[in-house]
């Protein structure tokens, strides 16, 4: 840390979240190469300059000797992280387990796994028992490197856990924890056998923040029902200690995309991109190949529209550009070849010798190669079943400003609450229904284009991945004020 007289110059930001921004790769005994992964809470802190950030997390890698945690440790320290290890089985049993085939579907409406459905099977009470587990670990490597002073900002459905382990340790440490899924209407919250456990946990948090308003009201009603807890126009009361519960909708760094269009390599594929695909309109579909994406309902919605408009058969390419998660998930396996099944026997049927109208890549794109895609794209589909917020939507919309292109966006996505006015919302379970939003936007004139483009614009342009994060860090300095004023008093 920086400091001037022994004392820190910014506020020192301990960023707790399951992954670390950086791919390790170990090369040797003691050699590491580390990869630093752009994603959207790494930029969203870079840009922020009230305080300075370290991460804590999991570098994603199994390091069972001593020699090599030192060594990457250390390489670590250089990008301002910090390694928690996890061994084999806890990662199995807390990130595969619990995270993945518990909480991630049940906190996107999908239910919870068949033979987890009694609290008292043994795979649930292992699993729940290493995400406890997990957490403490996560916890105990917080309590070595706080200082009194630092905010700790805990992320996301893995760390639930987080909050009651660091206050149990220490209460005067300032915990804020933000929620990057939705948070699921009470009712389906209240069929989770840790319900009561995980709440509490989350409780202890001194500010808990949600993408949406209505996230956080289902927050506050699970509290409300499950735990009788008196819920409050600032969050959730408990014996006189108030939990506040906010909406904090995340952005991106609009900067980062508006200014990579200017790059000479953006601009040559943007080129070739434009020649390869002249005289026809391009859709676009960028996702983690995620059961929650509903990538099959967008490609089935695009057979039908070209059932019913042989006009655009050829006129129009779908580029559905997905990047496999969870690869050894069978759920995953299965959804993969789903979609793969689908897209054939889309091209067998409407393609010609000269072209097929789905390009599928199972592969994510760098950067720069997604920038350009995004710029020559006429229509974007977020068709995801239940997503956070969706961070596509907004990427697209930062690199449109040229082309002014239509987004149509899910109402299941948490980005439909801000970007509604400008995109044609859908349900994406209706096939027919988001078949006739795909005619509507490759029929639309340019004037209402313009008019939906600018209003997206203002919003990814305003409401950005800096401010999301000094918005949150700044409000939960104020709770915290806040609560030790009311105990003065
Ligand atoms: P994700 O589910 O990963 O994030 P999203 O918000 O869309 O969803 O972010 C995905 C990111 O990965 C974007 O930055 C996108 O550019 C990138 N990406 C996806 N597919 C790619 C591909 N094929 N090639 C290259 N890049 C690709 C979770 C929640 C969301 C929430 C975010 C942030 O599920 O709802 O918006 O966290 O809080």
């Amino acid at each position: 840390w920086e400091r001037i007289d022994g004392k820190p110059i910014r506020q020192r930001l301990l960023v707790v979240a399951n992954r670390l921004p950086v791919s390790a790769v170990r090369r040797g005994e003691e050699t590491w190469s580390l990869e630093i992964s752009a994603g959207g809470l790494v930029s969203a802190l870079l840009g922020v300059k009230e305080f300075e950030a370290r991460w804590i997390g999991w570098a994603g890698v199994n390091v069972p000797d001593e020699a090599g945690q030192k060594a990457l440790t250390k390489a670590l320290a250089e990008k301002r992280c910090i390694p928690v290890f996890l061994d084999e089985e806890t990662v199995h049993q807390y990130y595969n387990g619990y995270c993945n085939n518990i909480l991630w579907p049940l906190f996107h409406y999908l239910g919870l796994p068949q033979e987890d459905r009694l609290a008292t099977t043994r795979s649930f009470q292992s699993q729940f028992a290493a995400y406890k587990k997990a957490n403490k670990m996560f916890a105990d490597v917080v309590n070595k490197h706080y200082e009194e002073g630092d905010v700790v900002w805990c992320h996301d459905y893995h760390l639930m856990f987080l909050p009651k382990c660091l206050k149990d340790h220490n209460r005067n440490m300032k915990v804020g924890w933000f929620l990057h899924t939705p948070f699921p209407s009470s009712e389906i919250h209240r069929t989770l056998p840790s319900r009561t456990d995980l709440l509490r946990a989350v409780l202890h948090a001194d500010l808990v923040g949600f993408h949406t308003y209505d996230y956080a009201r289902h927050f506050v009603s699970a509290c409300t029902r499950i735990l009788g807890l008196e819920g409050t126009p600032e969050g959730v009361e408990d014996q006189g200690r108030l939990t506040r519960v906010a909406a904090f909708p995340i952005g991106i760094d609009s900067e980062r995309f508006i200014r990579a269009l200017e790059v000479p390599q953006v601009q040559e594929h943007i080129k070739e991109l434009k020649e390869r695909f002249a005289g026809k309109k391009v859709m676009l579909g960028v996702d983690r190949l995620d059961m929650i994406k509903g990538i099959p309902q967008k490609i089935l919605a695009f057979e039908k529209f070209l059932e019913e408009n042989s006009y655009w058969c050829d006129k129009v390419v779908l580029l559905q550009i997905a990047v496999p998660t969870r690869t050894d998930v069978p759920e995953y396996q299965k959804l993969t070849s789903q979609v793969h099944e689908i897209v054939g026997r889309i091209n067998g049927k409407f393609g010609t010798l000269i072209g097929v109208p789905i390009h599928h890549l199972d592969r994510s794109l760098d950067f720069h190669a997604l920038c350009a895609v995004y710029a020559v794209t006429d229509v974007a589909l977020v068709t995801s079943l239940r997503d956070g917020m969706n961070l596509v939507s907004y990427e697209f919309v930062a690199c449109q400003d040229s082309k002014k292109g239509v987004l149509i966006l899910s109402e299941f996505a948490g980005a439909a609450q801000s970007l509604g006015a400008g995109a044609i919302l859908v349900n994406p379970w209706n096939i027919t229904e988001v078949a006739a939003a795909i005619g509507q936007a490759l029929n639309m004139p340019a004037e209402e284009r313009e008019k939906r483009h600018r209003h997206n614009f203002a919003h990814v342009t305003t409401h950005t991945a800096q401010e999301w994060a000094e918005t949150f860090v700044s409000e939960l300095n104020d709770t915290v004020i806040e609560a030790q004023q009311r105990i003065r008093k």
